[in-house]
Parts: C-alpha cells; sequence; structure tokens
C-alpha cells in the first residue's frame, strides 16, 4: 500500500482481517491458495506476495524513481528485497506468531537472531537509506517489517542508525499508512496482553 501510494496508483483495497481468519475463508483461498496477505489480483493474475506486488507496481507506475534501472542499483535493491524477505520477514514471522500463540517471550536465541539481522542494516545504512541517498522500493518494504517487530521488541544502541533511517521516514507523505497499521497492530498487541495477563 505504500509502494502503491508512493507511485500514486490506485488500487481497490479490500481488507483481510487475519485476526479473523478471514485469510482462510473459501473465497480468498480462490485468490490466494497459500491464505497469506497481501494478493494483488490483475485481471485474471494473482500476484501472492509482496515484494512481487510492489516490483509490478514499479514496473506498471508511468513515473517512477523507487526501483532505478541502472543494474548496479537493481541489485543492490534486489539484495535488500531478498534479504526482507528470506531473513527479516521470516524472523518477524515467527515473533508475532509466537505472542499471539501466547508463547512469549520468545527466546534469547530468536532475540540475537533479530538484532543479527538488523546489524545487517547497520551495515548497510552507511548514507540516509539502505542503497545510499536516496529512498527506493528496499526501503519501504524493509521499514514495514521492521516497524512491526519493534512493536515487540526494542532497538539497541546498536542500532542507531536503524533508529534514524525510521526518522526519516517521517517525513514522508505515503508513511502515514505505515504508521496506520502500526496503531492497529499495537492495539491488538494490548488487548491480547490485556486477556493473557
Ligand atoms: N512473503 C510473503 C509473506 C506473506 C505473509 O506471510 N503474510 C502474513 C501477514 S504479514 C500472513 O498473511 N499471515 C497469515 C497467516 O499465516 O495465517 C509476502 O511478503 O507477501
Amino acid at each position: 500500500m505504500m509502494t502503491a501510494s508512493a507511485l500514486n496508483i490506485d488500487i481497490k483495497f479490500h481488507e483481510i482481517d487475519l485476526f479473523k481468519n478471514e485469510n482462510r475463508r473459501e473465497f480468498y483461498r480462490k485468490i490466494n491458495p497459500l491464505q497469506k496477505v497481501p494478493a494483488l489480483q490483475v485481471g485474471d493474475t494473482k500476484i501472492l506476495d509482496s515484494h512481487a506486488i510492489a516490483l509490478y507496481l514499479c514496473q506498471i507506475a508511468k513515473e517512477q524513481n523507487l526501483y532505478p534501472e541502472n543494474p548496479i542499483m537493481r541489485a543492490k535493491v534486489n539484495q535488500m528485497l531478498f534479504f526482507n524477505s528470506g531473513t527479516l520477514f521470516r524472523i518477524d514471522s515467527y515473533i508475532l506468531t509466537k505472542y499471539f500463540a501466547g508463547q512469549w517471550p520468545v527466546s534469547e536465541t530468536t532475540i540475537e537472531e533479530w538484532y543479527s539481522a538488523l546489524d545487517f542494516l547497520e551495515y548497510q545504512l552507511k548514507d540516509d537509506w539502505l542503497t545510499g541517498n536516496k529512498v527506493l522500493l528496499c526501503d519501504i518494504c524493509t521499514v514495514a517489517v521492521v516497524t512491526s517487530v519493534l512493536q515487540l521488541v526494542p532497538l539497541t544502541q546498536r542500532h542507531e542508525r536503524v533508529q534514524k533511517w525510521i526518522e526519516n521516514f517521517q517525513h514522508l507523505n505515503f508513511y502515514v499508512i505505515n504508521k496506520r497499521g502500526l496503531l492497529r497492530l499495537n492495539s491488538y498487541i494490548n488487548a491480547f496482553k490485556a486477556i493473557h495477563a
């Protein structure tokens, strides 16, 4: 949704409430047999991964500056997209699943694994953004994952540049979408805490 907003692309949005298991209903399974969100339907085609959707949006945008054409820059963006999908999101998903399954706290090993993954972001953040001095697609996809884990696992002093990078987003109009999502996630976290306290 942030990518669509940054690119001024209108999307007809249907909310799938994971907390009501709407992703497991028949109608949604027909769209995405993986039963995960998000999915984007374009005509008869269904795109079933947030990174693939975001890349598709960059390709259909009239004008876009989130996914540069230069092969080296593109490789840098892709590298961070794969890191987000394969490493950060995997740990994010594990941490949030454990929390909402009432299996909290997670092990020190998991937290350390998360912090080690953030170390790589810290290493990448020599400038304001992950690949240099421009916000690109990989920043958008990655901040959504990092900030959702932040609702449960705080940053350490080891991750000052990550903190500063998150602050950089506050000036971007589309980031309000993530803030809204985080407020919502937080309300579920607190509601769950109240029930299981
Ligand atoms: N790699 C996929 C991951 C999708 C995914 O796992 N989404 C989570 C929410 S962030 C989900 O739908 N979870 C519901 C479930 O597993 O039941 C992507 O980036 O789109």
